[in-house]
Order: structure tokens, then C-alpha cells, then sequence
């Protein structure tokens, strides 16, 4: 539920061409906006999170023409594909948004008439070499012709044929400096720096003015005015961040709200779209600019790229079903810095889920729990006073809040798990060293107050990790005796749990990966 008095917070993945399948480096950036959407919520934020389809376009047009079914009707069924695929990786979308959807269209052509109000955009004519891969125009000197005797690009290495048409064009060359000025004002305004950096200096190269219309084909949003003419497909899609917001109704609350969006979270092989083209748009337009672009890496499969010809694609449900939901969320935002590429393959996964997880954390839980449910009557026995101990490990736990927040609001994910998982280790060494189960026979005050330090550490530790691992993480807030609502909340971190509070019989919540028998 929203309040009004919570801030609020707009993030957004990449709309995905709905003309493949849903790969892991699409569930990929889908669960690291997840779990940035989940923390701020926790975090007492009114958050909108958006995700969708990116349906126009030529290569959508071609893909369904080899298919024998109209654009339409392909990108209907590819849809509930992704929108499954959300699903199996557990995405909390608040709109699941498809470039063919209504307001989408009202949206896209009112950001057309405010850039053509403002004197950006001009009918012109277009020669060059074309790709449908990229639905981008290269220069000559950016292709190379192959030994099969076609013209690639030397970038994207996909091929480009010469095309040309009449065009409309906007006048990108204008806002070359506007741009560099921003970059300055907001030297965060692409992330990570060195991804952010490659924009900057492409931009200092200088800018020429875009080709934003086509003509050959009619599979898009038409423009206002010209119907021989659809937007060129980045037109279009773009605008989806704004159809999202409610725009054009800028005056409706989900707009006062919701925009200027906070993240919009991409993959490095669109950040010219995101931090250059969508900046000039939105200032053509004269609407506000989104505050950050986080851009990530690329996975591949054990250092190989993924593709299709390859058969290494592996389908985001596939893997959730052989490794579960939590712990292929843990893996991909634990394993790799969010921004750098990064490889998976069985080994790395089924090692992170044995030491950090079942070890590390699962462990931990389970032998403390157990010995509170056989010694302390099921429920969170009474502490009595802290030693130095006691006092420094629970320091550390609620020291965690600060450093997660940080952490996250870069999207730093990683750094923000390895403090948690520093602070899990911590609390072996002191549950090891405390050694309550010797206790029991010797003194069993402090054996509860050893227990109640470790049940503590877990309930901290169980709240932020629920960003990342949401179903492992309410059951074992359930297990630590706490109700859903107010106590999940980051603002219950600091308070302390009653002790007497009565416990469920423990369950555990990471068992060991087992490899599957031999058949
Ligand atoms: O680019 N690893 O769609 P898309 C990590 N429709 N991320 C990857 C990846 C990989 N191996 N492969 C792709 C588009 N991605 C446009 C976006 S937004 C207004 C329009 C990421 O289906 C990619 O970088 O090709 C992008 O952020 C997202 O998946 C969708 O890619």
C-alpha cells in the first residue's frame, strides 16, 4: 500500500525484444532491479517499478513474417513468455508494460510533437549502411566486409545492407554541449565510471544529427501527421519510461510522482541509446531527466557467449528449477560486480550455494535454532547481560543497515552481500568460540544469551537479505518468530526481538546441492 508521506522511487529494466526466448542475461537484470525495487520498498519508499516488451521495429516484423503470423499476433505470444519468465524469477513488477499498448502510442506522439514543437526534427533523406540486428544506421568506416562476401559492422558484428529513405531526422548535433554539460553537473549520471566514461568520450567526438523515422516498413508507431511514416523503433521504445509515469498527462499524479524516474537499469550494449539519444529527447521535450543510468555487464555461459547457434542459451526457468529461485538470485548478484561482465557455470554456482549458503548462513540458522527449540522451550530465550562479545557482533549486525543502504543505492549489490556474509562469518567464529551447546551443561543463562545474540545477528541479517532472497527469507524471519508486516521492515532492524516470543519448529532453509544421481 502506498502513503503519501513516502518518498518516491521510479526504476526501470530494458523493454526486451519479444523475438527470442528470455536468456539468463535477461533474468539477469531483471532480478537486480528486482532486488532494488524490493530494498527501497523495505526501505519505506513508494516505489514504481516498470519492466516489459519492446514490440515495434523491423527485426520484430521480419521474425514474424519468417514465422508466418503478423507482428501482432507474435509479439501477443512472446509476451506471455517473458511475463512467465518474470514470474519464475520471482520479479515484483508494479506494470508490465508492451510498446502496443494504447497509452503507449499517445505517449510516443506526444513526445514527437513537443521535440518538432521545439524546431528538432526536419524531413530529410537517408542513405547508409543499415542494421536490422541493431536497428541502427553505421558509417562506412564502422563495417568491414567478411570473407563471405557481406558488409558487417565492426561493433555489433551483425550485417547491414545499404538502404535509403526518406527520413525525418533530430537535430542530435545541438545537444552535444547541453549533453557534456550534464555529464558535468551530474558526473553520476551513467554508472558504473568506466562504462559511464565510454559515453562521454563518444559524445566529445561529436554528434550527428539522427535518422528517427522510416518508411519501408509500417510496423510502429505512426508519426503525427505523416503516416507514410512509423518512429524509428528507439524512438518509441525510450518513451516507455515516460507511458509508465502516466505521461503525457504530466499533471496526473503518477507523473507529479513518479517522474523524473530514479534508475533505469540496461545492459552496456545500449547505454548510447540511454545517455545520450534519451537525455537530448527528454531536454528537446522539455521534461525532466532521469537522475541515473546503471549500466551492467554482459553474462556469458562459462566464458562463452550466449547464442542461439551455440545451443549454450539456457532458459531462465531451466535453471531456477535445477538450483531453486533464491539461490539463483543470491549467485548472479553475489558472483559478479554489478556492472562488470561476468560467467556462470555449475561449479560457481553449486560452490556459492555450499559455503555461503547452506554453510555459512543455513548452518547457522539451523544449529541455533534447534538448540533453542530442544533447550529454551521453542521459544527466544531471555539474555542476560552482554559481554564484550556479545556486544561487538550485535555492533556489527546493526551496523549493516548503513552499509547495505549505501552499497544499494549505487547498486552495488555484491559489496552490499559481502558485508552481510563478512558479519555471517563473524558470528560462526563467535557461535564456535562461545560454544553453547558446552554451555548447556555449564551454564545455561549464558548459553540463552548466546543464543539470543545469535538469533539476533540471523533476524538482521534475515530482513536485508530479503531484497535478494525473498522466499528463503520469510521463512526464516518465520522461524525467528517474526510476523509479516511492520517487523520486515528495515525500520524494525534496530528493534530488538521480545524475548519469550514463541518459536515454529525450525525448517531448513539451504540444504547442500546434491548432484542428481548418475541415471
Ligand atoms: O536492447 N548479459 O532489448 P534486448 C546481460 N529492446 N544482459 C544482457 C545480455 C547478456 N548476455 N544480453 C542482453 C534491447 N542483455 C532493447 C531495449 S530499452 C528502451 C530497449 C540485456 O532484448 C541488454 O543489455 O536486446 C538489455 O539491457 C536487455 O537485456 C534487453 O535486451
Amino acid at each position: 500500500m502506498t502513503s503519501p508521506d513516502k518518498s518516491p522511487f521510479y526504476i526501470t529494466t530494458a523493454i526486451t525484444y519479444p523475438n527470442g526466448v528470455p536468456h539468463i542475461g535477461h533474468a539477469y537484470e531483471y532480478i537486480a532491479t528486482d532486488a532494488m525495487a524490493r530494498f527501497k520498498r523495505l526501505d519505506g519508499y513508494d516505489v514504481m517499478f516498470l519492466t516489459g516488451t519492446d514490440e515495434h521495429g523491423l527485426k520484430i516484423a521480419q521474425a514474424a513474417e519468417k514465422e508466418g503470423l503478423a507482428p501482432k499476433e507474435l509479439v501477443d505470444r512472446n509476451a506471455e513468455i517473458y511475463k512467465a519468465a518474470h514470474a519464475a524469477l520471482g520479479i515484483s513488477y508494479d506494470r508490465f508494460i508492451r510498446t502496443t499498448d494504447a497509452d503507449h502510442y499517445a505517449a510516443s506522439q506526444a513526445i514527437w510533437k513537443k521535440m518538432e514543437a521545439n524546431g528538432d526534427i526536419y524531413l530529410s533523406k537517408y542513405e547508409g549502411w543499415y542494421s536490422v540486428r541493431d536497428e541502427a544506421y553505421y558509417g562506412e568506416d564502422d563495417t568491414v566486409v567478411k570473407e563471405d562476401g557481406a558488409r558487417y559492422t565492426k561493433e555489433t558484428d551483425t550485417p547491414v545492407t545499404w538502404t535509403a529513405e526518406e527520413s525525418y531526422f533530430f537535430r542530435l548535433s545541438n545537444y552535444q554541449d547541453k549533453l557534456l554539460a550534464l555529464y558535468e553537473a551530474q558526473p553520476e549520471f551513467g554508472a558504473p565510471q568506466y562504462r559511464f566514461n565510454e559515453v562521454i568520450s563518444f559524445v566529445k567526438r561529436g554528434l550527428e544529427d539522427l535518422s528517427i523515422s522510416r518508411t519501408t516498413f509500417d510496423w510502429g508507431v505512426p508519426v503525427p501527421g505523416n503516416d507514410k511514416h512509423v518512429m524509428y523503433v528507439w524512438v518509441d521504445a525510450l518513451t516507455n519510461y515516460l507511458t509508465g509515469a502516466g505521461y503525457p498527462d504530466v499533471e496526473s499524479e503518477p507523473f507529479r510522482k513518479y517522474w523524473p524516474a530514479d534508475v533505469h537499469v540496461i545492459g552496456k550494449d545500449i547505454s548510447r541509446f540511454h545517455a545520450i539519444y534519451w537525455p537530448a529527447f527528454l531536454m528537446s521535450a522539455g521534461l525532466e531527466l532521469p537522475k541515473r543510468i546503471m549500466i551492467h555487464g554482459f553474462l556469458n555461459n562459462n566464458g562463452v557467449k550466449m547464442s542461439k547457434s551455440l545451443g549454450n542459451v539456457v532458459a531462465p526457468e531451466d535453471f531456477v528449477a535445477q538450483y531453486g529461485l533464491d539461490q539463483v538470485r543470491f549467485f548472479f548478484l553475489r558472483e559478479v560486480p554489478f556492472g562488470a561482465d561476468g560467467s556462470y557455470n555449475h561449479e560457481a554456482i553449486v560452490g556459492r550455494m555450499n559455503s555461503d549458503l547452506a554453510n555459512n548462513f543455513g548452518n547457522l540458522a539451523q544449529r541455533s535454532l534447534s538448540m533453542v527449540a530442544k533447550n529454551c522451550e521453542g521459544q527466544v530465550p531471555v539474555p542476560g547481560a552482554f559481554t564484550a562479545e556479545d556486544q561487538a557482533i550485535l555492533a556489527q549486525a546493526n551496523a549493516l543497515l548503513d552499509q547495505t543502504r549505501a552499497a544499494f543505492d549505487k547498486q552495488e549489490f555484491s559489496r552490499a552481500l559481502e558485508a552481510i556474509w563478512g558479519v555471517l562469518g563473524d558470528t560462526n567464529a563467535y557461535f564456535a568460540e562461545q560454544a553453547p551447546w558446552v554451555l548447556r551443561k555449564t551454564d545455561v543463562e549464558r548459553m540463552q544469551t548466546v543464543l539470543y545474540v545469535t538469533l539476533e545477528v540471523l533476524r538482521v541479517v534475515a530482513i536485508l537479505a530479503q531484497p535478494v532472497m525473498p522466499g528463503a527469507m520469510a521463512t526464516l524471519l518465520g522461524a525467528l518468530g517474526q510476523p509479516e508486516g511492520d517487523a520486515r521492515q528495515f525500520t524494525a532492524i534496530p528493534v530488538p526481538t521480545v524475548p519469550g516470543t514463541s518459536l515454529p519448529a525450525p525448517v531448513p532453509v539451504f540444504p547442500k546441492y546434491e548432484e542428481p544421481a548418475e541415471a
